[in-house]
């Protein structure tokens, strides 16, 4: 499929566009109608995916791929210190901060992953020249780091042992905080999925994983079908919340399966968590929340968590939008 922009254009004068898509996202319980939504479209995890989006925008207005608004868009929140993404994020048991990344092309279904990677401060670039530049897929550890500082990635020298010390402190503030400080925090893994204006799609996530982990935890956010699932011919998808709890079911896969069978995204996401919680002895207490996207440019989101949000934009606009929960759980 090939969409000109001057057909985009048109459409969006129009007014056929954005608002729909907008509903569709919003909605509580979604409806499967099937109107298109303007493109390109970017939609990520939580607020902090906004500037992710709007920087993938840019890239992708200046001409620039699918893969370089995922990579560039996802290096903003890795560069931005925000506690969980890159090398800002909670160290491990052990004082090490260990890093999760993957990448998607619907394209050619193909994909990157690094995990468990220590002082390179764009996990996501790295992720993409496995895609490119290796016969493999998932690179971890020692063997991740020594490939992404051969490919001359920005690296740092981390002092494990401060980081942990100063994580240690901040949260025994946050533990002091009355419970309703607590409410505004953001955190978390960003996932990023990107719909060109020519149909196809991208995908990427990138997080320090869960803070306090065992070393050499390895969470859902590099391993295909769990933190991200991308299929050109239907929609992608990307999670975040708890990985043991996403990973045992191949989350985003499942929502992007349910996308398959006709659901809307956010009918998509919301079917997912209801049938992991129908499994799950301890119900909805999950910590799981995901984003999605179509083919034909609606999207959703929806998680457990109740202050789970997700980032949406386009050529025309660019919000933050609230978890619209899941009924009948
Ligand atoms: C993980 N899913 O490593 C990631 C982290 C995350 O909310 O998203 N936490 O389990």
């Amino acid at each position: 499929m090939n969409i000109s922009r001057r057909s985009f254009v048109s459409r969006t004068a129009l007014g056929v566009l954005g608002g729909t898509a907008l509903s569709a996202g919003q909605a509580g319980e979604s409806t499967s109608e099937a109107k298109r939504g303007e493109m390109p479209l970017l939609v990520s995890t939580w607020n902090f995916g906004k500037a992710a989006n709007d920087a993938g925008l840019k890239i992708l207005l200046q001409g620039g791929s699918i893969l370089d608004a995922v990579e560039q868009g996802i290096g903003v929140v890795e560069s931005s210190g925000n506690g969980s993404v890159g090398l800002s994020g909670g160290p491990n048991a052990a004082g090490v901060v260990q890093l999760d990344a993957c990448i998607m092309s619907g394209p050619g279904h193909r994909a990157g992953s690094v995990a468990g990677l220590e002082g390179i401060r764009h996990p996501i670039s790295a992720a993409r020249r496995v895609m490119e530049k290796t016969r493999h897929v998932l690179l971890v550890g020692e063997g991740a780091r020594m490939f992404a500082l051969e490919e001359g990635l920005e690296s740092i020298e981390v002092n494990s042992r401060e980081r942990y010390q100063a994580w240690q402190e901040q949260r025994l503030r946050q533990k002091e905080k009355p419970a309703a400080d607590k409410a505004g925090k953001t955190h978390d893994t960003i996932a990023l999925l990107v719909l060109g204006a020519d149909g196809n799609i991208a995908g990427g996530c990138s997080t320090s994983g869960l803070g306090g982990k065992l070393p050499g935890r390895v969470g859902d956010s590099p391993i295909l079908g769990s933190g991200l699932y991308v299929d050109n011919e239907t929609g992608a998808a990307g999670a975040t919340g708890l990985g043991e709890n996403v990973m045992r079911y191949c989350g985003s896969f499942m929502v992007v399966e349910y996308m398959r069978q006709g659901l809307d995204p956010t009918a998509a996401c919301q079917e997912t968590i209801r049938r992991i919680v129908k499994q799950e002895a301890r119900g909805a207490n999950l910590s799981i929340n995901f984003v999605a996207l179509d083919k034909s440019g609606r999207f959703g989101g929806a998680g457990t968590d109740g202050g789970f949000s997700f980032s949406v934009t386009t050529p025309t606009s660019s919000r933050v939008l609230p978890n619209p929960g899941v009924s009948k759980l």
